[in-house]
């Protein structure tokens, strides 16, 4: 499906695409989530060196997944908790990167943040644990509205605030792959997507962000 893309809606590089799937397709996602999730329970990441929980949980699905721990951040095969591979990205994950990125690799790793508690946020940062800078971010959207912000390639900058909705799809390349971001807040109860979905149920929003991590030479 392809909904009305909009080109540079928060700046060069950025693409989005409102209600990119319908309700059908939506639940469709959160039905394949649910047994990701099953296979690959939602941990709480750790910030580097002091250890501090975030407010959100998070897996992956993929050959990579990413983690931050007192380590540090990084990708790897294998859930922190449980030792096994991650799940495989699901079909659908795969058939939106060919459509909205053209990318001639697919994406090695989807990372699902889950923003359950009604103070769940993101602090602004950037998305630099990748090597291949050429190949964009998507994000995918599911449940309450989020409140998402963007600014430059510089913490200091100029931001802007957009609400990103369920069904959403975002594609972050080009002059925006390393510009910070972040999530302020979510506006609990906005969506009532996510209660049929056993790990959802008791609400929030969900974020799918689907990566390119290696070269495509490196297979
Ligand atoms: C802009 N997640 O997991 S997705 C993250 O909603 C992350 O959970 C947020 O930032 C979330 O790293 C925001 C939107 C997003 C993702 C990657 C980007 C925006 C981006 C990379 C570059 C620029
Ligand atoms: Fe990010």
């Amino acid at each position: 499906m392809r909904a009305n893309k909009v080109t540079d809606a928060l700046g060069p590089g950025t693409f989005y695409y409102a209600d990119y799937w319908d309700d059908m397709a939506q639940n469709g996602i959160l039905a394949a989530l649910g047994e990701i999730i099953a296979a690959a329970p939602l941990f709480v990441p750790r910030m580097p060196r002091t250890g501090q929980p975030w407010s959100i949980t998070m897996t992956n699905a993929g050959k990579l997944g990413w983690v931050s721990d007192r380590d540090g951040y990084r990708y790897q095969p294998h859930h922190p908790e449980t030792g096994e591979n991650w799940p495989e990205m699901p079909a659908a994950l795969l058939d939106l990167w060919d459509d909205v990125t053209g990318y001639p690799a697919p994406p090695e790793c989807c990372l699902i943040n889950y923003y359950a508690a009604p103070k769940a946020k993101m602090g602004l940062h950037q998305d630099r644990d990748e090597q291949a800078l050429d190949a964009p971010v998507v994000s995918v959207s599911l449940g309450d509205t989020g409140v998402f912000r963007m600014g430059g390639a510089h913490r200091r900058g100029k931001t802007r605030s957009m609400r990103l909705h369920s069904g959403d799809v975002f594609v972050f390349g080009g002059a925006s792959r390393m510009n910070f971001h972040g999530i302020d807040r979510v506006l609990h109860g906005s969506s009532q997507r996510l209660a049929a979905t056993a790990p959802f149920a008791e609400g929030g929003r969900v974020n799918l962000t689907l990566r390119r991590v290696n070269p495509p030479d490196a297979g």
